[in-house]
């Protein structure tokens, strides 16, 4: 069977993790989230692109979610010392290690994909891993405080601010422009299912159906969606504060109509969102807490079947 996936990053993750185990004999694509890119620094740092190959290749820091196991911070109390800016994102010495590699690539020329693709040979994730796009396209954030109202980068407003400022709105600036990266309209082609991971639906997932034609091309296929949504609440984050941002209600059902029957076939929520309903798309409740890998691939496994 060919899977593909869409992912952002500690939730996308963490789910194809299951759905690597649910599926052993199947070839899985998936398509990364990197409207969360940012260059500090000088470095290209891609958030969700490594969070999905560290997870899925053992370099991950499990309790928090992101960069790598047993890391350092000696470079960033180094950079403190000068007083060099920002100093409100923690990238550790071995997570720096990656983005120097990433950015040497991408200055001597490779595409991004290309750079990917490299960084994965180490870490073997058990699936390819490809970014949505090979353009630069960064989500901002349109706030409003003492400085009047500006666009931010989506880390300033998601790590320093920690979203508390309200997001009257939330683009993904270069997307007019952006193109599919190579491999990804022909991976959703050749996909006899998609799977949307319990990712944030606006700046991962919807991040990822922005570039133009990924929403058309996987709205020719079957997709079943896992929610995000527990019981009105996101299980981690602050993915309600994205949702408020584009007048959507934080619940299983408001994210299945946000995003709609065009696109899904099925949607997977948790027991207590039983309710959900949606005309075209077919609705399935099951634990959907991804405590453990039997835990997560159980939920994997009812997602597929849910479509095929
Ligand atoms: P990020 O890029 O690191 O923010 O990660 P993603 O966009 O891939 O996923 C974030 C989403 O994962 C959040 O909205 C969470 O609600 C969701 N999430 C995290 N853990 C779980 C879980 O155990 N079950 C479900 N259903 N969703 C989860
Ligand atoms: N998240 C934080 O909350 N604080 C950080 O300092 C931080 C640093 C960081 C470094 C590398 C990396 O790959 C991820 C990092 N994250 C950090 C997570 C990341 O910014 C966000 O969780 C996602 O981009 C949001 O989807
Ligand atoms: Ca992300
Ligand atoms: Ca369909």
């Amino acid at each position: 069977m060919r899977i593909v996936s869409l992912a952002g990053g500690i939730g996308g993750a963490r789910f194809l993790r299951g759905l690597r185990a649910a599926a052993p004999e199947s070839e899985i694509t998936v398509i990364g989230n990197t409207g969360d890119d940012i260059t500090l620094f000088g470095l290209r740092v891609c958030p969700d692109l490594d969070t999905v190959m560290y997870t899925l290749g053992g370099g991950i820091d499990e309790a928090q979610g992101w960069g790598r196991a047993g890391d350092t911070r000696t470079v960033k109390d180094e950079l403190a010392a000068y007083g060099v800016e920002p100093q409100w994102f923690g990238l550790g010495d071995k997570d720096i290690a990656t983005h120097i590699v990433r950015t040497q690539m991408l200055n001597a020329g490779y595409p991004l994909s290309a750079v990917t693709e490299a960084l994965c040979e180490r870490w073997r994730p058990g699936v390819r891993l490809l970014p949505m796009t090979d353009d630069r396209a960064e989500t901002h954030v349109v706030i409003e405080d003492d400085g009047g109202r500006r666009a931010i980068h989506f880390q300033e407003w998601w790590v320093r601010l920690r979203a508390s400022v309200p997001a009257h709105r939330i683009a993904l600036v270069g997307a007019d422009d952006a193109k599919p990266a190579p491999g990804v309209l022909e991976a959703i082609e050749a996909a006899d299912v998609v799977v949307l991971p319990p990712s944030n639906p606006v700046v991962s997932i919807g991040t990822i159906l922005q570039i133009p034609g990924i929403r058309s091309a996987l709205e020719a296929k079957a997709v079943v969606g896992v929610s995000p949504i527990i019981g009105g609440a996101p299980v981690r984050g602050m993915a309600d504060a994205c949702l408020a941002a584009v007048g959507v209600e934080t619940s299983a059902q408001g994210v299945l109509e946000l995003y709609g029957s065009r696109l899904l076939d099925g949607w997977l929520v948790a027991e207590q969102d039983a309710g959900a309903a949606l005309d075209g798309v077919r609705v399935r409740a099951v634990p959907l807490l991804m405590s453990d890998l039997a835990a997560t691939t159980a939920i994997a496994r009812a997602a597929l079947e849910l479509v095929r």
